[in-house]
């Protein structure tokens, strides 16, 4: 039994912490209330089987074919060429502002990540779109579209091809791209800051990217969105809560 202990204090001391080139203290963001090393294993090689209450679209835009791979401690996540949509992996949680930081790797030139703030219960958006972080090995794409893309009269007025010269602006205004090359290949850290009407990310400890619109500040951000239209893997995913 004392062996047993000793194993166990010996694997939690083993579990590395999350790491950061810049030297901040974790503490200022808030109170950590979700992380994920994905250090398990499936029952099977077959499904979707992320664990820790993660949940897969796999089921309805890839015919249940797997799209999602625990191997060798991180998540591996791909789109099967049956797929009808980027393959989603999904987990809830909720703040007002807040930090999400993971480490995420990008193997080809054409991968993406993005993170998707979801709140399924806005109900003046479709399928619960907040905003997006989108990291590519060319850069890093911050996005409204709580009052842009997904608002459903912009959406149906996109959709009719009937958008204004006023809302084109609109939502040119939306969304700003900042280049910066990502080397592909090797593991990156990526953190996202959430605080009322500015979205700020950084990229091994990097200040790489800051931007304000009104939908970054929508006051409950209930679930994370992890959108692969190609491949990517993660690991060490954490949440932070400041309110
Ligand atoms: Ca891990
Ligand atoms: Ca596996």
């Amino acid at each position: 039994m004392t062996h047993r202990l000793l194993l166990v204090l010996c694997c939690l001391l083993l579990v590395p912490a999350f790491r950061l080139n810049a030297a901040e203290p974790t503490e200022k963001w808030g109170e950590l209330i979700f992380a994920d090393d994905f250090e398990r294993t499936e029952s099977q090689e077959l499904k979707d089987e992320p664990g820790n209450e993660w949940t897969t679209s796999s089921d309805k835009t890839a015919g249940g074919n797997k799209q999602v791979d625990l191997r060798d401690g991180y998540l591996f996540i791909y789109t099967h060429e049956t797929a009808n949509h980027a393959t989603s992996v999904r987990h809830e949680f909720q703040f007002q502002n807040g930090t999400l930081g993971l480490k995420f790797r990008l193997d080809h030139e054409r991968d993406s990540l993005k993170l998707n703030f979801t709140d399924l219960g806005c109900k003046t958006v479709h399928a619960g779109h907040l905003f997006d972080a989108v990291v590519s090995p060319k850069g890093v794409l911050l996005e409204d579209r709580k009052t842009g893309v997904m608002d459903l009269k912009i959406r149906a007025a996109r959709a009719e091809g009937k958008l204004t010269k006023a809302q084109q602006q609109m939502l040119a205004s939306r969304k700003k791209f900042f280049p910066m090359p990502i080397e592909t290949g090797v593991w990156h850290e990526l953190l996202v800051h959430v605080d009322r009407d500015v979205l700020q990310a950084t990229v091994d400890g990097q200040p790489m990217a800051e931007f304000s619109a009104p939908g970054f500040a929508h006051p409950t951000k209930t679930m994370i969105r992890l959108l692969v239209p190609y491949t990517a893997s993660v690991d060490e995913l954490r949440i932070w809560r400041r309110q």
